[in-house]
């Protein structure tokens, strides 16, 4: 008697041959269950390059997987019988086959996690094997640790996989050369940027639907360029190790207005999908250092975000729980103002940060942390709006990666499990990193008055308000005692110029 048929479910950022659902799965008798769906396609309003990118990316896997010997049932968003749910598909596939049994991969977000284990077919999710750090493995790490510092977890992570590791000592005499990677933006950029695709008939096929379904959306659908198949994956990756990578520290943080790119991978998209392997990508970066084709501070400071800050956020989201996307430990709650979602104010860095995420789905660290995160900071925007607005501009966005960046490392609404301090900074910081002050309708050395840069105003009225919470940090005493130093006048119309400048941003004037 052959055994009772059983559902295997992928879901559309688990397209990884070696995916756990499918490692525990039997050919013979299981069959794959992949749906386009739109509660998925909706929870928020997903950019629809992100959207393309995903459909078209599953319907290859699909196929794929079928030309390598597996029943597949797909769910195409435009069928008939879509049920609109993960959950309605696979009750559906199960009515469909008598499968009494779902096994599933540990899906990146709460929600999805919850809605599995609710689910009436029972479904065995297994761990998401994809990952360096298991979740009992950070959780050990996390066991009696006062502060979960990322630098401490990275260093295990180096040991762990002995990346850039000299014996038991890190390569160089040190594990981490941040330092070095601090260069103000170039003038110009040596690198064309990340790889481009000519979309093939079935993304084509794909750009129409999600045109139809999804153009009302933020953000722009054609020209879309993303690789949505691995071998495609991994030439971005190569052409960034080979043309990008050995400039990728000195720059990493700085930014350009004509340049989107700089020296970035921009292959988050494809790691967090599953159509590139992080080893890959750590592999290679190591190797181009050990054949001397790219220097130590850039190849650390790569690998570092991948095995240092890619598995702790993931931790950190696992850790602790599905509330953390609720907290609000500076209790802010002013709206996200409109220009995130039309690039439309006068502030260049904002309007060049948000009006590349609406063509490209992407943006690197700095832009996010440094410029809608702080600005979103410093304006008292409700953390759980910002949170949101991030989950569905950016391809990489899935929960369990974009929630601890958002609500831990650039709203610090968590109160500080990530970070002793949070990031915010005056118009000065961007100044440095950028050349978009120079032709910005504000003035950055401007401090107060007509024309005075909102990050000027908003860094101290920040400050001042969360006075309480900060004043004793040591992190930030230097910052207190700079205001404190500034003459009575002077500080009175700075506060008052910020509550002028957020009383506008309120209204809905344009800034
Ligand atoms: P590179 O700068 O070339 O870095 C190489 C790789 O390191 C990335 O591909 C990524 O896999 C990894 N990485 C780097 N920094 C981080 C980080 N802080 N957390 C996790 N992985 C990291 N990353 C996402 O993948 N999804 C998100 O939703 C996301 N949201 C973010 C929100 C905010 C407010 C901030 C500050 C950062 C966020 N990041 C997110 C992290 C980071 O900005 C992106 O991973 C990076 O910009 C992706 O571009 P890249 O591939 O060119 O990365
Ligand atoms: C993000 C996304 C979108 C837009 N659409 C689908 C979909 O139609 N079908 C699917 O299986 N997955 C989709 N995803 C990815 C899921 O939302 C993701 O698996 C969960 O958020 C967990 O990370
Ligand atoms: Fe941004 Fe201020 Fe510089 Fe304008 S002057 S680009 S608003 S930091």
């Amino acid at each position: 008697m052959s055994a009772a048929p059983r559902l295997v479910l992928v879901l559309g950022d688990q397209l990884s041959d070696q995916i756990a659902a499918l490692a525990h799965a039997d050919k013979g008798r299981d069959t794959v269950v992949m749906a386009e769906v739109a509660d998925e396609a909706s929870y928020v309003p997903h950019h629809p390059k992100k959207i393309a990118f995903l459909f078209a990316a599953m319907r290859k896997f699909a196929a794929r997987l079928r030309d390598a010997g597996w029943t597949v049932a797909y769910t195409t968003l435009d069928d008939p019988q879509n049920t609109g749910s993960i959950v309605g598909e696979l009750l559906r596939r199960a009515e469909d086959t008598g499968a009494e049994e779902v096994i599933a991969t540990e899906p990146g977000e709460w929600r999805l996690i919850a809605a599995l284990e609710d689910c009436p077919v029972p479904v065995h999710q297994m761990p998401d094997t994809r990952f360096l750090a298991s979740h009992a493995e950070f959780e050990t790490w996390a066991e009696g640790r006062k502060q979960l510092r990322m630098e401490y977890f990275y260093r295990e992570m180096r040991r762990k996989t002995g990346y850039l590791m000299d014996g038991d000592k890190p390569e160089g005499g040190k594990w981490n050369y941040d330092h070095d990677n601090r260069k103000p933006a170039p003038d110009d950029i040596a690198f064309g940027g990340p790889m481009q695709f000519t979309p093939d008939e079935t993304v084509e096929e794909v750009l129409n639907l999600v045109e139809e379904r999804f153009g009302g959306n933020f953000g722009t659908l054609r020209p879309f360029w993303f690789a949505t198949e691995p071998a495609q994956a991994r030439r971005a990756l190569t052409h960034f190790i080979q043309n990008a990578l050995p400039k990728f520290g000195d720059y990493q943080d700085a930014m350009l207005s004509e340049n989107r790119f700089l020296y970035h991978a921009v292959i988050s998209m494809y790691v967090n999908a599953g159509l590139l392997d992080w080893r890959e990508a750590c592999d290679a970066a190591e190797a181009a250092y050990r054949a001397g084709d790219a220097p130590l501070n850039a190849v650390e400071g790569f690998i570092r975000q991948i095995i240092g800050w890619r598995e702790y956020m993931r931790g950190i989201y696992f850790h602790e729980g599905p509330e953390y996307t609720q907290r609000n430990f500076l209790d802010h709650d002013a709206d996200l103002p409109s220009f995130y979602w039309d690039a439309d104010t006068d502030m260049l860095c904002l309007s060049k940060a948000i009006g590349q995420t609406r063509d490209e789905a992407y943006a690197h660290h700095i832009q996010r942390l440094m410029v809608t995160g702080n600005f979103a900071l410093l304006a008292g925007v409700d953390p759980h709006q910002v949170h949101e607005w991030y989950l569905a501009v950016y391809a990489d966005a899935y929960e369990w990666v974009e929630a601890p960046n958002v609500i831990g490392m650039s709203q610090f609404a968590d109160g500080g499990v990530l970070g002793s301090k949070p990031y915010v900074s005056s118009g000065a910081y961007i100044d440095r990193m950028s050349n978009h002050c120079k032709t910005c309708a504000y003035k950055v050395k401007q401090k107060t008055g007509e024309g005075a840069c909102p990050f000027n105003l908003l860094y101290w009225h920040f400050l001042i308000r969360h006075r309480d919470r900060f004043d004793k940090n040591p992190r930030m005493a230097q910052m207190y005692r700079t205001f404190d130093r500034m003459d009575g006048d002077r500080r009175e119309i700075v506060l008052a110029e910020a509550e002028q400048f957020l009383a506008r941003l309120r209204s809905g004037a344009r800034v």
